[in-house]
């Protein structure tokens, strides 16, 4: 699937070993360092979960075989710890299991999402003890540097060094080698055929030389979205002009200092957004609010106010939206391994609050893009702020309005204006307030202006004459 594509989509991240178990268990426990049982059958068996909240993609975390045993961090449940790059890891299924899954997706009208790693290897010890002979095809030291701890203010060192540490060593391979290159080039398009897939999730990208990805991205033919870990928004503009899909860390930051702390003002995220519009192309980042890395958003405040309208946001931003699995269960675990609790506890509610919240903004999402022309209408559009104030902000994109606070759910609502030349509604146009289920009709003013009640919740406008069968409130 071309990056393009990729753009109108929207992605559920999966740990596998904690998303679904192939005997369907809700109650088994789950040993937050040992693998749970997660496996690609239990995954085919939930996608409606999946599904139902509006989701059109999955990225599962990586599939190759991993080291095996345990380690002072634990077992490789996540999958970052690669020992044979030409097999799968077992625990998470067969190969037919695997290609099992793309169908099942494919069959849905859905798309497969792979996490993939090609900076380094896993290995269960110190950097200067590596047993090399037993990494799959890397296997001996020529094919990598020498070991060294990464100094994170060095961007040589970031390359070079070796990320993990001396327990769990990630030996880091000489990406800049031609035959490593061309190794990876032939790994990767081999991969993408087998199991057909549609698009990668790609890790550790600035700890390999920029110029590694044009020739990697060339031979796997589909879209990659990389992982270049910094909140500057300075950096995104030359990455994409290596790599056009990177996930949205500077928003991930701003939305969460914003809305996880009602005395936060609305100030950084509306100057940082317009500052990173105007550096890179918005559309092709992924925005999220919560990872497998990241403490979870209900771990800083379990307001579910402001849950709402965290997810709310970034659902509606510009670029692609992801939401981490147990998200939409308010899950709060906090720092590495804790965040990555298993699913199933949750029993795959889907009747929870934010389950229904996530339905009712991808509908709308998913509605204009296929309502509208998508592209100019929805996808280029660059949403801007059309109304903000010290705790909220009314972000217009396309026909969407959303209006978003930072209130909390103590906080007293008030009443804010949006100006006619604004909204882009005609006078007297009848406007439907789509969340929290009361499906209110506002009127706007002669001039298309728009009075909306700011409360502790999100709010999502969308023209009453452009709803019908959107299914939503109603119509
Ligand atoms: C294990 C244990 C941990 C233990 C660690 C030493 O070992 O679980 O408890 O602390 C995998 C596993 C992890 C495992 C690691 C290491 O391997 O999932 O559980 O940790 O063995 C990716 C993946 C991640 C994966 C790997 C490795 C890479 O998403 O799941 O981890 O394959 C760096 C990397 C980034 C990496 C991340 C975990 O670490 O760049 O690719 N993620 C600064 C740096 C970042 C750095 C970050 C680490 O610190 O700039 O490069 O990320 O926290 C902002 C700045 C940022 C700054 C942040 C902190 O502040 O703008 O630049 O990030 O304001
Ligand atoms: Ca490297």
């Amino acid at each position: 699937l071309s990056g393009a594509e990729w753009q109108k989509q929207s992605i559920y991240q999966i740990l596998t070993d904690r998303f679904a178990r192939t005997d369907g268990s809700t109650t088994e426990q789950c040993a937050i360092t040992s693998y749970c049982g997660g496996t690609y059958k239990g995954l085919i068996n939930h996608l409606d979960y999946i599904q139902g909240m509006g989701f059109t993609a999955v990225w599962i975390s990586p599939i190759v075989k991993n080291l095996e045993g345990d380690t002072p961090h634990g077992t490789a449940y996540h999958g970052y710890w690669a020992q044979d790059i030409y097999s799968l890891n077992e625990n998470f299924g067969t190969e037919q299991d695997l290609i099992d899954l793309s169908a099942a997706l494919h069959a849905r009208g859905m798309y497969l999402m792979v996490d993939i790693v090609t900076n380094h290897m896993g290995y269960n010890g110190c950097g200067d003890c590596v047993d090399y002979s037993l990494l799959k095809p890397f296997d001996n030291s020529g094919y990598y540097h020498p070991f060294c701890e990464i100094n994170y203010d060095d961007d040589n060192s970031v390359r070079t060094c070796w990320e993990g540490d001396n327990q769990v060593s990630l030996p880091d391979l000489k990406t800049e080698d031609s035959n490593i290159r061309s190794t990876f080039s032939e790994w990767i398009q081999d991969l993408v055929a087998k199991y057909s897939i549609d698009g990668m999730r790609i890790d550790s990208v600035k700890h390999v030389e920029k110029d590694f990805w044009p020739g990697f991205l060339e031979a796997a033919g589909i879209y990659g979205i990389g992982e270049v870990l910094d909140g500057n928004p300075a950096i995104y503009g030359d990455w994409q002009q290596y790599m056009q899909g990177l996930m949205n860390y500077p928003l991930f930051y701003w939305v969460q200092e914003t809305f996880s702390n009602p005395s936060a003002t609305m100030d950084n995220l509306v100057n940082g957004i317009n500052t990173l519009k105007g550096q890179a192309d918005t559309a092709a980042l992924g925005v999220f609010i919560e990872n497998h890395d990241q403490k979870r958003f209900a771990s800083l405040t379990g307001d579910m106010s402001l849950a709402k309208n965290a997810i709310a946001f970034t659902l509606l931003s510009d670029g692609i939206p992801i939401l981490y699995q147990g998200q939409e269960q308010h899950f709060s675990g906090g720092d590495t391994p804790n965040q990555r609790e298993a699913l199933w506890t949750s029993g795959y509610n889907t009747e929870s609050e934010l389950y229904q919240l996530v339905a009712t903004v991808n509908q709308v999402r998913n509605h204009t893009l296929a309502a509208r022309n998508a592209e100019s209408g929805y996808v280029k559009y660059q949403a801007w702020s059309v109304y903000s104030d010290s705790h909220s902000v009314a972000m217009r994109k396309g026909d969407v309005i959303g209006v978003f606070s930072n209130l909390g759910s103590g906080g007293s609502g008030y009443q804010i204006t949006i100006s006619g030349g604004n909204t882009g509604y005609a006078g007297g146009e009848e406007v439907v307030q789509v969340l929290g289920g009361d499906c209110n009709v506002v009127t706007a003013d002669g001039a298309g202006g728009l009075n909306v009640d700011v409360g502790p919740d999100p709010v999502v406008l969308y023209k009453a004459s452009a709803l019908e069968g959107s299914g939503l409130c109603g119509r």
